[in-house]
C-alpha cells in the first residue's frame, strides 16, 4: 500500500476523481492524504465536501483529509450564521448573506443557491472542526526510514520538538473549540496560513497552499526544495493564463509524482532539488542549519 499526497483541489470534483482512478488503475490499494482546501473558487465545492464526509477520516484510511484555511474560515462563517438566527436577525443562509460582506469566497451564498438545509450546515460546521491540522508518518525509502510531516500552509520550527516529531503542545483544543494559546498566536492559524519552511534534519515537510502554477521554475507541477515539498499545482487556475495549472499527487514511498493533466517538463533547476531530496543528504552542513535558522528567525520576526 502506497500513500499519495494530493494537493489544493478547490471544488475540482472531476479532476480529483479523475486522478485518483488514474492511481488506481496501477495501485488499487492507494492511500490517500489530501493537504486540504478542497472547497471555494472551483465549481463543484458542495459535491466535493459531501464526497469528503462520506469518505474522509473514515476507519478504513483510505482517504484522509487536512485543514486548509478555506475549511478553517468557513467554522467562523457558519457559527455566525447560527448565532444570527438565534439573535432573530436572519432566517435563512439567504437572508444572512444579503446582510453580511464577509461572506468568504461566496460559500455562503453558494449553500444559500444549493438550498442545502440547516441540519447539512450543522454537519459541515462539525467535520471542519474535527479535521486535523497535520499529519505524521514514516515510509521507507529505499530501505530507509523516512519522517514526513503534512501540512497545509507551513510548518514553523517551533512547532517541532528536537527530535522533529510535531509538537502536539502547540495546538490547543478545548473539546471541539479551537483557541489561541496564552501567548495570543493561534497555531492552527499559522499551520493553515502560513508560507514558511524550515530547517529539519531527517523530516521532509509536505505541504499545499502555494499555487506553483505561476512559479517559471515549477510551472504547475510539484515544487521540490530542499526542505519541503509542495503539491499545489493550483488546478482550479487552469486557463489561458495558467496553462500548466494541475491537480497533483506526490507518492510519499519513491517521490513519483502523479497528475491529472500532462505536465509540461520538470524544469532544470526543479529536478536539480528534486534530486538533491531523494539523496536525503539528512543532515545539512553547520553553515546551511545556520543560515535556515536565521531566516526562520528572520520570518518570525525575533531579529
Ligand atoms: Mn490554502
Amino acid at each position: 500500500m502506497s500513500t499519495y499526497v494530493v494537493g489544493d483541489i478547490h471544488g475540482c470534483y472531476e479532476e480529483f476523481i479523475d486522478l485518483v482512478e488514474k492511481i488506481e488503475k496501477q495501485d488499487a490499494s492507494a492511500h490517500f492524504i489530501l493537504v486540504g482546501d478542497i472547497i471555494d473558487r472551483g465549481p463543484d465545492s458542495i459535491k466535493m465536501l459531501r464526497w469528503a464526509m462520506d469518505s474522509c477520516n473514515k476507519p478504513d484510511g483510505k482517504f484522509e483529509l487536512i485543514l486548509g484555511n478555506h475549511e478553517y474560515e468557513k467554522i467562523s462563517l457558519l457559527e455566525r450564521y447560527f448565532s444570527f438566527c438565534e439573535d432573530g436577525l436572519a432566517n435563512s443562509m439567504e437572508e444572512f448573506c444579503r446582510q453580511r460582506q464577509d461572506d468568504s469566497y461566496h460559500f455562503g451564498r453558494t449553500l444559500a443557491e444549493e438550498h442545502i438545509s440547516d441540519e447539512e450546515i450543522k454537519q459541515y460546521c462539525r467535520f471542519f472542526r474535527l479535521l486535523p491540522i497535520y499529519k505524521e508518518l514514516d515510509v521507507t525509502i529505499q530501505g530507509k526510514r523516512q519522517h514526513f510531516i503534512i501540512v497545509h500552509g507551513g510548518l514553523r520550527i517551533d512547532f517541532v520538538n528536537e527530535d522533529e516529531t510535531f509538537k502536539k503542545s502547540t495546538l490547543s483544543r478545548k473539546g471541539l473549540l479551537f483557541e489561541a494559546r496564552k501567548d495570543g498566536h493561534n497555531t492552527i492559524e499559522k499551520i493553515v496560513w502560513d508560507r514558511c519552511s524550515v530547517a529539519l534534519r531527517r523530516t521532509i515537510v509536505i505541504h499545499g497552499h502555494t499555487p506553483t502554477c505561476d512559479d517559471p521554475n515549477i510551472e504547475g507541477r510539484i515544487g521540490f526544495g530542499q526542505k519541503e515539498v509542495n503539491v499545489d499545482g493550483g488546478c482550479v487556475f487552469r486557463s489561458k493564463a495558467y496553462p500548466n495549472a494541475n491537480l497533483a499527487a506526490l507518492r510519499l514511498e519513491d517521490l513519483e509524482e502523479f497528475y491529472r493533466y500532462d505536465p509540461g517538463p520538470i524544469t532544470e533547476v526543479n529536478k536539480e532539488k528534486k534530486d538533491q531530496l531523494l539523496k536525503r543528504k539528512r543532515r545539512p552542513s553547520k553553515k546551511e542549519r545556520e543560515a535556515w535558522m536565521k531566516e526562520a528567525e528572520q520570518w518570525l520576526g525575533l531579529v
